[in-house]
């Protein structure tokens, strides 16, 4: 089964939109192997974004992401990196269809709520970044013969 890293941030938190957010991904059917929250230091938040360095946004972003707690989370399941990004929605929460979080409630690409890992080595990197081996809980999830064939 695939895994992603998956980040509120403070602007979810803030928002109290913690629960409306996890309850997305459990009802979808994926599932929580990692769950924390987290003052991000400085450091992490510049190795997170280590790819956007030279962008203009970039240390706007970072002072963002330090500003207040975030939650960082492990969901597992089927190609849940592609379907995790189409819960998220389009970068640009104006450009995001209604029905995704960031279509849903958002209006600012500089507040858009979550972060999803883009593909299968980001997702590794992030989640080693993010996660230790002992943070990860593997379960026999009972769901699994209800949603997969
Ligand atoms: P993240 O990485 O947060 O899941 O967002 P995306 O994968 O959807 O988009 P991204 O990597 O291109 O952007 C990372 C992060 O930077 C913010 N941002 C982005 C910004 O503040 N100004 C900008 O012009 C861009 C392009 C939003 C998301």
């Amino acid at each position: 089964m695939e895994q992603t890293f998956i980040m509120i941030k403070p602007d979810g938190v803030q928002r109290h939109l913690v629960g409306d957010i996890i309850k997305r991904f459990e009802a979808k059917g994926f599932g929580l192997v990692g769950l924390k929250m987290v003052s991000v230091s400085r450091e992490l938040a510049e190795k997170h974004y280590a790819v956007h360095k030279e962008r203009p946004f970039f240390s706007g972003l970072v002072d963002f992401i330090i500003s207040s707690p975030v939650i960082a989370m492990v969901w597992e399941g089927k190609d849940v990196i592609a379907a995790a990004r189409k819960l998220i929605g389009a970068t640009n929460p104006l450009a995001a269809e209604p029905g995704t979080i960031r279509g849903d409630y958002g209006v600012d690409l500089g507040r858009n709520l979550i972060h999803g890992s883009d593909a299968p080595e980001t997702a590794k990197q992030e989640i080693s970044l993010w996660f230790t081996d002992e943070e990860l809980v593997a379960w026999e999830p009972s769901r699994l013969t209800w949603l997969y064939e």
